[in-house]
């Protein structure tokens, strides 16, 4: 596998913070995009991040200090998919991500639609089998199949259950599904807060803790970028009305510190990115930097 230079890594980071060896963090870039329903585009998200990322500053102000600095982060090419589709594809990437556990990295992998996200957990869960799964989306994606395709980004949380216990997968900001998949929920107990149970107080004030509450110690997180709002994020293939702000979610993440667990390797899918408008990219290249700046906290 190749890495990249200072021109296109993520942060832009000079050879000696971002060379494999030096780096405790391994960015995958995974393009890949086959059952996009609505809006296209998100193999351009890995690029679109990378791009957006030289403008994210190194420091941290809430960790006062300079985390790339301290651990490294090293920015693999892109995965090339070629024509490969489904399992295969999943299959590529999964072995990328063992490889680089393997090596002992923290691996972040940038998609592309959520399917990808299925190789990625996989491969975490094998290295860490009492880990949770905390899945941060407007859309629960557990469909058992949908147009057709048992691969689709809609199906993606339908297949990671055929192989993790779904009690241990939560679900965080879902408001748009069909009736199947509430059920399905309810049978297995998969541990879903909803946008509008948020919103309409049952969790309090402080909701975070009841989502944290629900995890074990070891986290796997699994970002698609439309639990935000479309304001905050309009560059995204099925956007939903009522979504999420930066900072209540960065709460999420304070609360898992608060409690000692430890976030072990996380996903960032769907983002599309839109041509003349920017912050959603920075917004999602900060994002990815803030948590691993949670991620190493400890
Ligand atoms: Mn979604």
């Amino acid at each position: 596998m190749k890495y990249l230079g200072s021109e296109e890594n993520f942060l832009a980071l000079a050879k000696v913070f971002s060379d494999f060896n030096n780096s405790k963090v391994v960015i995958l870039q995974a393009p890949y995009e086959h059952s996009v329903s609505y809006g296209e585009g998100t193999a351009y998200g890995p690029s679109g991040i990378l791009d957006a990322s030289a403008y994210v500053e190194f420091y941290d102000d809430e960790f006062d200090r300079e985390l790339c600095n301290e651990i490294g982060i090293a920015t693999a090419v892109p995965i090339d998919f070629h024509d490969k589709v489904d399992e295969e594809a999943l299959d590529l990437l999964y072995r990328s991500v063992k490889d680089h556990l393997e090596e002992n990295k923290f691996v972040v992998t940038l998609g592309g639609e959520h399917t990808i996200s299925i190789a990625p957990i996989k491969a975490h869960f094998e290295k860490y089998p009492d880990m949770s799964i905390l899945h941060f989306d407007a859309h629960s994606d557990l469909r058992k199949e949908y147009e057709g395709s048992k691969y689709s980004h809609a199906s993606a949380f339908a297949r990671v259950i055929d192989f993790f216990p779904p009690h241990k997968l939560t679900q965080v900001g879902i408001r748009a599904q069909c009736i199947e998949e509430s059920k399905l929920i309810k049978r297995e107990s998969i541990n879903t807060f909803y946008a509008s149970s948020i919103r309409r107080g049952v969790y309090g004030d402080n909701w975070q803790k009841f989502v944290v509450d629900s995890l074990s110690d070891e986290i796997y997180i699994s970002f698609d970028v439309d639990f935000f709002d479309p304001s905050i994020m309009p560059s995204t293939g099925t956007p939903e009305p009522d979504g999420f702000l930066y900072n209540e979610t960065l709460e999420i993440f304070r609360e898992i510190v608060r409690q000692e667990k430890q976030i072990i390797g996380f996903d960032v899918v769907e983002l599309a990115p839109v041509e003349g408008i920017s912050h959603p990219d920075i917004t999602t290249a900060r994002l990815i930097y803030k948590m691993l700046n949670y991620a190493f906290a400890v």
